[in-house]
């Protein structure tokens, strides 16, 4: 048995989005001493990050909490992003995190000592301090992917990426051109489509979409989720929720089975039964199978896009021009705004920051060829470096925060190594590692993402870079780490 408390740890959190606010009030709760170091100058990641017209969380919003903080004051069954962002600002104000963060102090360098088992970070604003864990909570789509498209830079008028919301672009009354037909386009499309005088949606590739439940709570809802907290953990955990999210991984992890059959007749069913007009139709109908692409789960989408201000365009543009875009067959679509929902680069994760671990190993060096991580948390060569939703994890339509609580919990575990003073220093063994990774690979292979599509859980070598394993595999695997396939090292003599 291992004593606790023995030995009094600095840790330095990455990020003041949803999971490095929950590592920081887990971490407050032991009374330990952390800082969250934050480039931006307010929390909430994403949510901050993101305010185009029709964001909304594809999680149900009760579920879309942390576990121990429900929310009575979700406004429908999907909640926007400007909800949730107020969530976690007063999340953060009601565990007293706002004091321990850093703003404006963007991570640029983690250094291991290998003799001292400490971590050197330092920040753009020229800070240099030692600590003795990492938590890296610097979130997966927070680096905008422009397209390379010929003459992008030479349009009029504004032209941003839907991470950047330009708010003082035409959208009312104007000729509105929307790149992009992932979660992002799909949502702005049923925001803007009745305010402008006409736009005009580029798809390069149609969505399979599954129909869901939208429906408000109203003030009456509210003041019983709030005299009555577990009528939320009614819908949290109710068969609505949980059971999805476990039939989806059984369905994607079997794509032959009935599961994955099922997923795929109700979003056939729901689009041969939507689209109206032929024409727009074989413009809609994917080539490829539902949930290969992360399946866009939306309640309206097939209505609104068949309103008359909305064009979609399939065919290939050649350039963009002062004026607006040309496509190759010579067509022109003039334009006063372009919004280019074209996604992000889903590799980068705590990178740019140069981090160096043991040996000398760059992250760089180590994700060569796609970024890994062991069970998606710990990296070999990079001891007390822990990711909360870092590579490889789970990305099926769930909460990410839920993944991100049960990925904690095994973080906890292996910070208690060094906590008891048994250790200094934990990571995964190379060895350990390379033979998760062959199995983790050989399974996320046959995986629906694998099925033959392009999608931004693709890595460089076409291997989607998730989980592919069922939910409970997951759960199971977070609930306890396999110190067999660690390396713990003792702590260095003082
Ligand atoms: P996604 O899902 O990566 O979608 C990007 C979209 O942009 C997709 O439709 C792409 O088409 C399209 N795209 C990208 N580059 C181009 C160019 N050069 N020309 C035309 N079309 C292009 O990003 P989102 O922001 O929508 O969603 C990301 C995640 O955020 C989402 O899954 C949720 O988890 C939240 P393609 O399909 O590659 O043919």
């Amino acid at each position: 048995m291992t004593m606790q408390g023995q030995r009094k740890l600095k840790y330095a959190i990455v990020g003041a989005g949803m999971a490095g606010i929950l590592a920081a009030i887990k971490l407050k709760e032991r009374g330990e001493d952390f800082t969250v170091f934050e480039k931006a100058a307010k929390i909430g990641g994403t949510w901050r990050e993101n305010r185009y017209p029709g964001l909304t969380c594809d999680v149900p919003s009760h579920a879309y909490t942390y576990s121990f903080e429900p929310y009575a004051e979700w406004r429908a069954s999907y909640a926007t992003g400007g909800e949730i962002q107020t969530y976690f600002e007063k999340v953060v104000d009601k565990y007293g995190i706002g004091p321990s963060i850093r703003f404006n102090s963007e991570v640029v360098g983690l250094d291991w000592d290998e003799a001292r088992h400490l971590w050197t970070l330092a920040t753009a604003d020229g800070l240099r301090e030692e600590y003795d864990v990492v938590i890296a909570a610097s979130g997966v789509l927070h680096h905008p992917r422009l397209p390379e498209i010929e003459g992008l830079e030479t349009f009029e008028g504004p032209a941003f990426h839907t991470a950047r919301w330009d708010d003082t672009a035409p959208i009312e009354g104007a000729r509105v051109g929307l790149i992009g037909s992932g979660s992002t386009g799909i949502q702005i499309v049923t925001a803007i489509n009745k305010q402008v005088e006409r736009l005009v949606h580029f798809q390069r590739s149609p969505q399979w979409v599954m129909p869901v439940p939208y429906f408000t709570y109203s003030e009456e809802d509210r003041e019983a989720f709030r005299r009555d907290p577990a009528l939320i953990d009614a819908i949290r955990f109710a068969d609505e929720y949980i059971g999805n999210v476990r039939r989806f991984t059984d369905a994607i992890t079997d794509i032959d089975g009935p599961k994955m059959r099922e997923i795929e007749e109700v979003c056939r069913v729901h689009f041969e039964q939507s689209i109206r007009d032929p024409e727009l139709k074989e413009k809609l109908r994917p080539n490829y199978r539902a949930a290969c692409k992360r399946l866009i789960y939306s309640w309206c989408y097939y209505e609104e896009v068949q309103h008359p201000s909305v064009f979609v365009e399939t065919g290939r543009i050649a350039r963009i021009e002062p004026k607006g875009v040309r496509m190759t067959d010579g067509t022109f679509h003039e334009l006063d705004t372009l919004i280019l929902a074209t996604g992000f680069q889903a590799d980068r994760f705590i990178r740019p920051a140069g981090v160096t671990g043991g040996d000398g190993v760059t992250l760089d060096a180590f994700w060569e060829r796609r970024p890994t991580a062991h069970y998606a948390v710990t990296l070999p060569h990079f001891p007390n470096f822990f990711m909360l939703n870092g590579p490889t994890g789970p990305v099926g339509n769930f909460s990410l925060i839920d993944i991100a609580e049960r990925q904690w919990d095994y973080v906890d575990q292996l910070i208690d190594l060094l906590r008891s003073g048994e250790a200094s220093a934990v990571a995964p063994k190379p060895e350990a590692h390379a033979a998760y990774e062959e199995r983790r690979i050989a399974a996320a292979k046959k995986t629906i993402f694998g099925s033959g599509c392009t999608s931004w859980y693709l890595d460089a070598e076409g291997v989607p870079a998730s989980w592919p394993w069922s939910y409970d595999a997951f759960a199971e695997a977070m609930a306890k780490p396999r110190l067999e396939e660690y390396a713990v090292i003792a702590p260095v003599a003082a």
